[in-house]
């Protein structure tokens, strides 16, 4: 009974959102442990969003190669990426420059 009336309650709000979001869009999580990015390739598609969610007890960042984009993430902090254009996007911490990641963006 409690199940079904949550059911109902959710239906509008579910339609709601796939009528909002693009079919293909997805989003791909990237936690940051032990200061590494796990996984440390992910595979995306133009229109995608990254989340990086940083579990570590310090700082670190996400921070494009080419400069693009860069985001600091204190502990227990999370930022975000739409990905725009395909190519291989490479990236690593300011912090702890062994930290390095790899976005492959198809179309
Ligand atoms: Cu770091």
């Amino acid at each position: 009974m409690r199940a079904e009336r949550i059911g109902f309650a959710a239906a509008p709000m579910l339609a709601l959102a796939l009528a909002l979001t693009p079919a293909r869009a997805e989003t791909i999580t990237v936690r940051i442990d032990k200061a590494a990015y796990m996984p440390a390739s992910v595979s995306a598609r133009v229109g995608d969003t990254i989340v990086w969610t940083n579990a570590d007890i310090v700082a670190h960042t996400a921070s494009a190669r080419d400069k693009t984009w860069d985001f600091n993430m204190p502990a227990g902090k999370s930022a975000s990426l739409k990905v725009g254009k395909a190519g291989a996007i490479e990236y690593y911490c300011r912090y702890h420059p062994t930290m390095v990641g790899r976005i492959n963006v198809a179309q």
